[in-house]
């Protein structure tokens, strides 16, 4: 075990203030809610405080984001929104250093990855989405989609900026004004980039970042101002705010929680599967709605399989985010951590067995070592609930049937993956999986242009790509 004393430099190259404040019609303004500290999940030490917005500050965010979209924004023509939209997209990438220590420091998560993924993924999002602003005609819903109005957009904390990137870039693409919600224990990066959009000169009132925690959240929802609702977060939230817009005619759509299988077959490419089911669990803590929580191993290489893969999760590094060599970092927050420990103790007293890699942890901060439970039966908890943690349940098949069975057996249906040298089999499983996104023989993979969404419980719309666009247009 050992210490980890924040270097001050962290500090200083996150830029990081003593407070932040909410972002509300191209001011930063003292928010009428009880301010909140957020936290660094690495040391339990206080960041910085945040001013969150109270009822009145939602209602003037999004009023001021219906003046915006009446009088400039949803009347501006496409190629003139796509030059606001590039320069965030340029503005982020300079100050990729910044962000991506500032993620860091907020979100737990391993340097490397806010790094080479969040931050890069976040610019590449308005690149890709300011390319759209004047093309919107070849969008595929008839020569004039029109904006809907004000978007409100409420995000989760395993991808602050990422997930802030993926709600705004295609709203203000298709012509929508937004007012976004960053989760509360990760509101940080959220209001850097509401700094980089007022440099980036957007009309006062086109974006709004309030911050707060779900009452905000439901504040803005529920606004008669907000057209569009989108919503990335837990399954539980995303059927309280449906069954709270039913009969309004707001557009939504929801990225809600997953439970994805990783299928291997005997005749993978082992050492890469390997690999593919670190990264499917362990990338982001395996705070990842489509992260590859169960293992679906066929029978005859599940030994071999295990065997390898707890040699290679040993070597994994846990602990310091802002160490570049650290492969898993902090939890995000005591909650999760609680909630990860109860679902791991449930698959202990279910009957699973449990490997726990040897990994020292630091002595203070919210950290969990990665952990595989064998022996999983689809009854037991650790195969039916998501976790949300570095937690992976392995499961054996015989047939492809039976893999297929055993995949599609869950409220969920977000991701997959399948393991297999056959082409003709990965094409018979995509195709039966009933899942958003199918990866062969590689996962964790995202782009831009790729649509990205779930069945079933894991919600419903797509973001990303085209198809993406519809989310936002009307035809
Ligand atoms: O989610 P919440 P939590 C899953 C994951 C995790 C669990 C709980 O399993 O362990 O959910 O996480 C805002 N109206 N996912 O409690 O509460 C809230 O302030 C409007 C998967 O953090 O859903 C935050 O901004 N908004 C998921 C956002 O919703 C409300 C990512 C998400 O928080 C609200 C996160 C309300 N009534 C958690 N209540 C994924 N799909 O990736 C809360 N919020």
């Amino acid at each position: 075990t050992w210490e980890y004393d924040p270097a001050p430099e962290s500090r200083a190259i996150a830029n990081l203030k003593p407070t932040y404040r909410p972002f509300v019609d191209g001011e930063f303004v003292d928010g009428t809610g009880e301010p909140l500290k957020s936290v660094n999940p690495a040391t339990e030490e206080v960041l910085a405080e945040v001013g969150t917005a109270g009822p009145t500050d939602v209602d003037k965010a999004v009023k001021a984001a219906r003046r915006a979209y009446d009088k400039v924004w949803g009347r501006m023509p496409g190629s003139e929104r796509a030059k606001y939209i590039f320069r965030i997209a340029r503005m982020i990438a300079e100050r990729a250093r910044e962000l991506a220590v500032l993620e860091t420091l907020d979100n737990g998560k391993p340097i490397k990855e806010s790094r080479d993924t969040d931050v890069p993924t976040a610019s590449a999002h308005f690149f890709y989405h300011a390319g759209w602003a004047d093309k919107l005609e070849y969008a595929g819903y008839g020569p004039d989609p029109r904006p809907l109005g004000v978007a409100g957009q409420v995000i989760p904390w395993n991808f602050p900026l990422l997930m802030a990137a993926w709600k705004i870039a295609p709203a203000l693409a298709c012509g929508n004004t937004v007012v976004l919600k960053p989760a509360e224990t990760t509101p940080l990066t959220a209001l850097v980039l509401a700094e980089i959009i007022q440099q980036a000169e957007l009309p006062p009132g086109v974006v709004n970042i309030v911050p707060g925690a779900g009452d905000v959240g439901a504040e803005l929802v529920n606004h008669p101002g907000v057209a569009k609702v989108a919503f990335t977060g837990s399954t539980e939230v995303g059927k309280l705010i449906q069954g709270s817009l039913a009969g309004t005619g707001k557009k939504l759509t929801l990225e809600l929680g997953g439970k994805a299988a990783n299928i291997v077959f005997d005749d993978a490419p082992l050492d890469q599967a390997v690999e593919g089911i670190v990264n499917g669990i362990f990338f982001n803590q395996g705070h990842v709605c489509c992260a590859g929580s169960r293992l679906l191993v066929q029978e005859s290489i599940a030994d071999e399989l295990l065997d390898r893969l707890h040699e290679r999760v040993a070597t994994l590094r846990v602990g310091d985010p802002m160490d570049k060599n650290t492969d898993v970092g902090a939890i995000n927050s005591r909650d999760q951590l609680s909630k990860i420990r109860e679902l791991v103790t449930s698959g202990e007293q279910e009957g699973a067995q449990r490997w726990t890699s040897p990994c020292p942890l630091p002595e203070k901060g919210f950290f969990f070592a990665p952990t595989v439970f064998a022996n999983v039966t689809q009854s037991m908890r650790i195969a039916r609930e998501e976790i949300f943690g570095p937690v992976l349940s392995v499961l054996t098949f015989r047939t492809p049937d039976e893999a297929l069975a055993k995949a599609n057996n869950t409220p969920y249906g977000l991701s997959a993956g399948v393991w297999t040298e056959k082409g003709s089999r990965i094409l018979w499983m995509a195709d039966r999986l009933r899942a958003g996104v199918v990866w062969a023989n590689t996962f964790n993979r995202f782009d831009p242009a790729a649509p990205f969404g779930g069945y079933q419980e894991s919600g419903f719309g797509r973001e990303g790509g085209r198809t993406g666009l519809e989310a936002y247009l009307d035809v």
